[in-house]
């Protein structure tokens, strides 16, 4: 079943040049396309809705602060099962329990920097979407 989901290479990811890495991971899974790309610092409205469902855990301001501190890559992928596809290449949300060979074991240092946002369902794909990408088919 084909799927849509949303991609952020965060901050951190940009900053240490690991942009043509991972864009590459995605690319070779066979039968996923990226259909759209962009390169930009995230506005705090942006992030607001993206994370809303984080509002007063203790790591919200500081991710927030984080994910707004320099320019993100976001990207929209289609293929099949793609949803579950992207959190299994990018692995745990905790670097230290990602297994070498997924994006946050072998790049990953700590919880927040932690590389990759990856869509967690399809109506979590379809609301971020909108956020991100509110022209996009
Ligand atoms: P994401 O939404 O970024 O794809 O990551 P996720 O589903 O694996 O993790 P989630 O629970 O949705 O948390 C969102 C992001 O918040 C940061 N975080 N920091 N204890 C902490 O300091 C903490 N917990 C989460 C991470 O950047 C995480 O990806
Ligand atoms: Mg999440």
């Amino acid at each position: 079943m084909s799927q849509r989901t949303l991609v952020l290479l965060k901050p951190d990811a940009v900053r240490r040049g690991l942009i043509g890495e991972i864009v590459g991971r995605i690319e070779r899974k066979a039968g996923w396309t990226i259909s759209a790309m962009e390169l930009r610092t995230l506005d705090r409205a942006t992030l607001e809705r993206h994370y809303a469902e984080h509002v007063g855990r203790p790591f919200y301001e500081p991710l927030l602060e984080f994910m707004a501190s320099g320019p993100s890559v976001a990207m929209v992928v289609e293929g099949e099962r793609v949803v579950e596809g992207v959190r299994a290449l990018a692995g745990p949300t905790d670097p230290i329990a990602a297994a070498p060979g997924s994006i946050r074991g072998d790049f990953g240092t700590i919880v927040r920097e932690n590389l990759v946002h990856a869509s967690d369902s399809e109506e979590s794909a379809e609301r971020e979407l909108k956020i991100f990408f509110p022209s996009h088919g």
